[in-house]
């Protein structure tokens, strides 16, 4: 007996679907709009690292769902290419000398290699790199569509900058530590710094990005966090005169709220420290209190800012403002929980009803003023009652707070004056009207999205082409004169002013125009995310150097059918190219308003640690199995218990593809990470499963040494097949992998049953099996006689008659509530079915001494029985 020849037959497949092209596809006008599917993945960064287990998860999975659909009639592109600027690689310039692109091309090879080593049916004709220049030529191109938009401007940003290192950071190579925030390369201090950025007004696009979600077939929690994200918050501007004395007269602080309606509990207001009035209304007593504040929060982030377990930190400004409802004079403070880039940068400080204001008024002493409530009035009359329920609650008349905690949510208004017992909507109304009409405030709305901040001083990235003219202005680099390369450069460290690397090759650098005007080109380059923004339009015209894709092809792909990768990129990517695809839509290049019409998201691969009474983690090999389940720590002998980590490098729990595939091929990687749990779900690897699939495999190749016949099956086994196609069918539709394949092992040991292999279950078996397992069902096609790829046979139909059980269960009420059931063959008539109720024991006794009135019995499901009495 052979043994299942894994890698023979994998190889051999792999290069049959190559030199063939049999994924090749193209623009058949024949096929209708319905039966054309565009599935795609998000395709990788080149790391050195090569392929994790997570790659290959959801690529098994559009691949299954590829092969497939084709099976089911439907034109499939399914293109896979790379990511191919970025960091990382310049990292390793920096440090080695290696050319970025000579250290990028090698892992782009080792990526393909091991894609290819997967059998996936990409069509890889279609492959794009985004640091190809006749790739990123049409990015360069779509980035002066957005400048003639005047949906690109130049601004100075504060950015992270190193001076031990002499350059700019990216976020992501800053971290924070207890000594402040630090390179992650060499631990120096990094300083915020502003620099001259590009910046992209994706702001402009909040609203469409935000209504055009709802026709989008993604996850609901993908969704809340783009929305989140944008953030759109509907209230009111409002103006707080300085209290005189205070600034210049007529000065006041503007502040954004959402709850206008708790104006009355304003006691204090809270401006950002860079704002523009703290140093004019500072008083001399608070200056150096305030500015060694202001020095302080320069260095922290948006996010360490705003985080609500934070404790609050402020100092006083020594000045007051007037509360235009209450008239009361309100101290002004600065701390850096107010963002300067939101709203006005300002605030109104309701400690009773935002905890943020509440945990800095208790941290401060600051004065507390109730107004909401959750409930109103009743008996007393002093607050009208508005809904005629609530218990009677009052806040005290001379405003001394009894609350005990911040209390946030809607209510009725309190202590507001002639809004009181308005309830929060209608207050929030009223006050809005109010404010508009005596001038002192108006409704605004506000966005959390910021503008994008797109350059990088950096080399390995798209060079922006524009040029700045000696006269100050900026023209494009002409349309045809792109790509606009990146010139070869001695060194990729960045220059010590924090430029990219491009400001140092002088002969790049300068430009004369035609008309005799010179200047300078810009030298910073996009970031990363620019390449992936558009690369599902390339694939679908790779090759064109007219356009960045033929209009006939986008219309007759796009919208994209299913798009699969990661829940990291619920926000950036999947905004970002969004975005772009709006604009596009707008000039009219593309005419679907969103790229991805459905998305999934597929769960994280974990892995197993072991974990000491401590909690702390012991790695892997430093642990061993004794008996089942049982794992102690080698060195010390403790009891460890397994628990479900992040695979990582130090827990060395890292699984390697490679090392899969080599020892129990792709067929087994492949199904193994589908028969793990649902494919959204996040599920630990054990190497135990893949060993098991793998027996399953081999079960499935020793099949082909039993004798083939090709009369017909027994009825039962029959009937296994045709349940099996119709689970697979409807499984593979909804990428239930994992339930399709449980099946399927249920179908083979129904075939392990009988002696011989029925080639009339075995065809259709091998059909469904392909795009789970190709290599071997390839094979096995073969072996019993095809000639041809099974990559377009027909899937299988199943045979309704066949599905369904012989035999079901017949349940019985009385008056409504079940109290029998039964079993009986299916298609029993009605009569039968009534004179089997009337004569089961359990319904007799609910039927003695009563009188029967109706008898309603519906074949294969129900005998209703309705008794008096
Ligand atoms: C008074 C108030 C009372 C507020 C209350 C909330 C509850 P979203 O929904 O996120 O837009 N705010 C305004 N500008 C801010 C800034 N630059 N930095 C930090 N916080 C800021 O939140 C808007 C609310 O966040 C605003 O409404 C303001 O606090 C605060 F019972 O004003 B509110």
């Amino acid at each position: 007996m052979r043994k299942y020849p894994f890698r023979e037959i994998e190889k051999k497949w792999q290069n049959y679907w190559e030199e063939n092209q049999t994924f090749r596809v193209d623009e058949d006008p024949n096929v209708p709009k319905n039966k054309r599917a565009y599935v795609l993945d998000m395709f990788p960064y080149p790391s050195a690292a090569g392929l994790h287990v997570g790659h290959p998860e959801g690529y098994t999975a559009t691949d299954i769902y590829c092969r497939y659909l084709r099976m089911k009639g439907y034109k499939v592109l399914h293109p896979m290419g790379f990511d191919s600027f970025g960091l990382p690689a310049e990292t390793y310039a920096i440090k080695t000398g290696t050319h970025p692109k000579k250290t990028t091309e090698e892992n782009i090879e080792k990526f393909r290699q091991q894609i290819r080593s997967l059998g996936f049916s990409y069509d890889w004709n279609r492959e794009v790199c985004t640091h190809n220049p006749e790739y990123y030529r049409w990015t360069q191109w779509i980035f002066l569509k957005l400048w003639e938009k005047g949906l690109a401007y130049m601004a100075e940003i504060p950015v992270w900058y190193c001076p031990a290192l002499s350059t700019v950071l990216a976020n992501e190579e800053v971290l924070n530590t207890p000594e402040g925030p630090r390179s992650e390369r060499g631990m120096h201090p990094v300083d915020r710094r502003p620099l001259r950025q590009w910046i992209l007004k994706i702001t402009a696009y909040a609203d469409r990005l935000l209504e055009d979600l709802d026709g989008l077939d993604w996850p609901e929690s993908i969704k809340t966090m783009q929305r989140n994200w944008i953030g759109r918050s509907e209230g009111a501007n409002v103006r707080f005169p300085l209290a005189s004395g205070f600034g210049k007269s007529g000065d006041s602080v503007e502040v954004f709220t959402t709850r206008p309606d708790t104006l009355f509990g304003a006691t204090y207001l809270v401006v950002a420290p860079e704002h523009r009035l703290v140093a004019s209304i500072t008083s001399q007593a608070q200056k150096a209190s305030v500015d060694a504040y202001v020095a302080k929060t320069s260095l922290k982030s948006d996010l360490e800012r705003t985080d609500l377990g934070k404790e609050k930190t402020g100092a006083f400004t020594g000045a007051y403002a007037v509360n235009p409802l209450t008239k009361q004079e309100i101290p002004i403070w600065i701390s850096d929980y107010i963002l300067a880039s939101y709203g006005t940068g300002a605030i109104m400080a309701v400690p009773a009803h935002d905890n943020r204001d509440w945990q800095f008024a208790k941290t401060f002493d600051l004065a507390i003023v109730e107004v909401v409530v959750p409930h109103i009035a009743t008996s007393q009359g002093k607050i009208p009652n508005a809904d005629g329920v609530g218990e009677r609650f009052v806040a005290s008349a001379d405003q001394t707070c009894t609350m005990t905690a911040c209390y946030t949510e809607d209510g009725f208004a309190v202590n507001s004056g002639d809004f009181n017992g308005l309830p929060t909507a209608d207050a929030k109304q009223k006050v809005g009207e109010w404010l508009e009409k005596i001038g002192i405030g108006k409704r605004t709305v506000n966005y959390k999205l910021r503008d994008w901040i797109f350059s990088r001083q950096r080399y390995w990235g798209e060079p922006i082409p524009l040029i700045h003219l000696d006269d100050g202005s900026i023209v494009p680099v002409p349309y045809e004169q792109l790509p606009l390369q990146l010139p070869e450069v001695e060194s990729f460290k960045p220059t010590g002013s924090g430029d990219s690397p491009l400001a140092k090759v002088e002969s790049w650098l300068r430009v004369t125009l035609p008309d005799g005007r010179s200047g300078t080109r810009e030298t910073n380059t996009m970031p990363q995310w620019a390449g992936s923004c558009w690369y599902y339009l390339r694939y679908l015209d790779p090759h064109n150097t007219e356009t960045f894709a033929d209009q006939k092809k986008i219309d007759y792909w796009l919208p994209v059918d299913l798009y699969v990768g990661g829940a990291e990129h619920a926000v950036l990517h999947l905004l970002y190219a969004r975005f772009w695809h709006k604009v596009l839509y707008d000039i009219g290049l593309v005419s679907c308003k969103e790229p991805f019409q459905r998305l999934v998201n597929q769960g994280m691969i974990t892995s197993f640690s072991y974990q000491r009474k401590d909690g702390s983690l012991v790695p892997t090999d430093e642990v061993s199995e004794q008996g089942t389940e049982q794992f102690v720590e080698k060195a010390t002998g403790e009891l460890l218990q397994r628990v479900v980590a992040k695979m990582s490098k130090s827990l060395k729990n890292v699984v390697n593809p490679d090392e899969i595939i080599q020892e129990f091929g792709a067929d087994s990687m492949r199904l193994y990470e589908m028969f793990m749990g649902p494919l959204t779900m996040s599920k630990p690897w054990a190497s135990q499963g893949v060993v098991g699939i793998h027996r399953f495999l081999d079960r499935v190749w020793r099949l082909s040494e039993k004798t083939m016949d090709r009369g017909p099956a027994p009825k039962e086994l029959m009937r296994v097949l045709h349940k099996s196609i119709k689970k697979v069918d409807d499984d593979s539709k909804n990428l239930d992998f994992n339930t399709a394949i449980s099946q399927m092992m249920i179908l083979v040991n129904e075939m392990y049953k009988h002696d011989i292999v029925y080639l009339q279950i075995m065809e259709p078996f091998l059909l469904i099996l392909a795009p789970y397992a190709p290599h071997i069902a390839e094979e096995l096609w073969q072996m019993i006689g095809h000639s041809e790829s099974l990559a377009f046979a027909k899937f299988p139909d199943f045979d309704q008659n066949l599905v369904l059980d012989d035999e079901l269960t017949i349940i019985v009420q009385v008056n409504g509530k079940l109290r029998s059931e039964f079993r009986v063959s299916r298609g029993t008539s009605a009569a039968e079915l009534e004179a089997l109720a009337l004569k089961d024991e359990k319904i007799a006794v609910h039927l003695l001494g009563k009188k029967l009135l109706k008898v309603i019995a519906v074949v294969d499901k129900i005998v209703n029985l309705v008794v008096a009495g």
